[in-house]
C-alpha cells in the first residue's frame, strides 16, 4: 500500500518537473520556420503529420537514400515470428552512419525540441522490414500508445511505394484518442467498438512519404494487408525528452557500442541527443 502511493507520487512528482523544465526552456527554443511550425502544430492538435522527404529538402537525404539502398538488399530474414526483419542498431550506427546522421539533422532535431518542449534525446534509428501476413495481433500490429516518455516523437520514412494493399502506419486522432487507463491494447475489432473506422488515418504515399507523429499521444499501429499484401521498408526514427518516464526501456533501445563507433562524427548538440545517458 506504502509502495503504491509512493511509486504514485514518484510519478507525479515526474509528471510536475517535466512542466517545469518545459517552461524553464521555452525561452531557449531554437528558431523554427513556418513549415516546420506546421509540423509541430500538426503534432499538438492531431498528433500526427504527413509530408515528404523532397517537401522537406533535409541536406543528408540523399546519403540516407543512398545507405538505405546498400542496406536493403543485406537485410536479415524475418524473425520467426515472421512478422519484422531488422538489421540491428550496431550495425547501423557502424555499417551505415548516413542512417543515424540523417536522424541528428538540426531542423528535425528543431522540430523535435519544440514539440517535447524539452532538449531530445534520439533513443531509435532502425530500419524495418514488415511482412504482410495474415498475423493482426502482435506487438505493435495491435492498436497501442508506446510509453518511453510523457511526449514523443517518431519519424517514418517509407522506403517503397505504400498503398491499400501494403503494410502500413494507421493512427485514432488525438481528439478521438481513447483513454482508459486499465486498457492498454486493442484489436481491430474492439478498436471499432470504440472509434468508427471511418476515424482511422491510414497513411499512405509513395516511397519517400514521412510521417511524423507522436506515439505516446495517438493510438496507433502497423496494419497488415494479409499475406496477399506487400511488404513494407521504413526507417523509424525514436526521439524522447533526456529525462523519460521509462529510462530503462530507452536505453536498451540503441546500443552504446554502436552510438560510442560515431561519437567523433558528431556536433556537440548531436552528441547531446544521440549520448544522452552515457
Ligand atoms: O509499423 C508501424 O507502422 C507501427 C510501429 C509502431 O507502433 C511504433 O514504431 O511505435
Ligand atoms: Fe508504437
Amino acid at each position: 500500500m506504502l509502495s503504491t502511493i509512493q511509486s504514485k507520487a514518484h510519478k507525479v512528482l515526474h509528471v510536475l518537473e517535466h512542466q517545469v523544465e518545459r517552461v524553464r526552456n521555452s525561452g531557449n527554443l531554437p528558431e523554427l520556420s513556418l513549415t516546420d511550425r506546421l509540423i509541430v502544430d500538426a503534432l499538438r492538435s492531431e498528433g500526427a503529420f504527413v509530408t515528404s522527404l523532397d517537401a522537406l529538402s533535409i541536406p543528408s537525404t540523399p546519403n540516407l537514400l543512398n545507405a538505405t539502398e546498400r542496406l536493403i538488399p543485406n537485410m536479415p530474414p524475418a524473425t520467426p515470428a515472421d512478422l519484422v526483419a531488422r538489421p540491428g542498431y550496431t550495425k547501423i550506427a557502424a555499417e551505415y552512419p548516413e542512417i543515424f546522421l540523417w536522424g541528428l539533422e538540426d531542423r528535425l532535431l528543431n522540430i523535435v525540441e519544440h514539440y517535447i518542449g524539452l532538449p531530445p534525446a534520439c533513443i531509435g534509428a532502425d530500419l524495418r522490414k514488415e511482412i504482410a501476413n495474415e498475423n493482426r495481433h502482435k506487438g505493435s500490429r495491435l492498436w497501442h500508445k508506446d510509453s518511453e516518455d510523457y511526449r514523443q516523437v517518431k519519424i517514418i520514412v517509407y522506403l517503397n511505394d505504400v498503398s491499400e494493399d501494403v503494410f502500413a502506419f494507421e493512427y485514432i486522432p488525438k481528439r478521438l484518442t481513447p483513454n482508459n487507463p486499465f486498457k492498454p491494447v486493442y484489436t481491430d475489432e474492439e478498436m471499432a467498438k470504440t472509434v468508427p473506422p471511418s476515424e482511422w488515418k491510414l497513411c499512405l504515399g509513395l516511397s519517400g512519404t514521412v510521417v511524423f507523429a507522436d506515439p505516446s499521444q495517438i493510438y496507433h499501429h502497423g496494419k497488415t494487408p494479409g499475406s496477399r499484401g506487400k511488404d513494407r521498408f521504413a526507417l523509424f526514427y525514436s526521439y524522447t525528452s533526456r529525462r523519460p518516464r521509462r529510462l530503462e526501456f530507452c536505453k536498451t533501445q540503441f546500443s552504446k557500442e554502436g552510438l560510442l563507433i560515431l561519437e567523433n562524427r558528431l556536433s556537440q548538440r548531436q552528441r547531446d541527443t544521440a549520448l544522452w545517458y552515457l
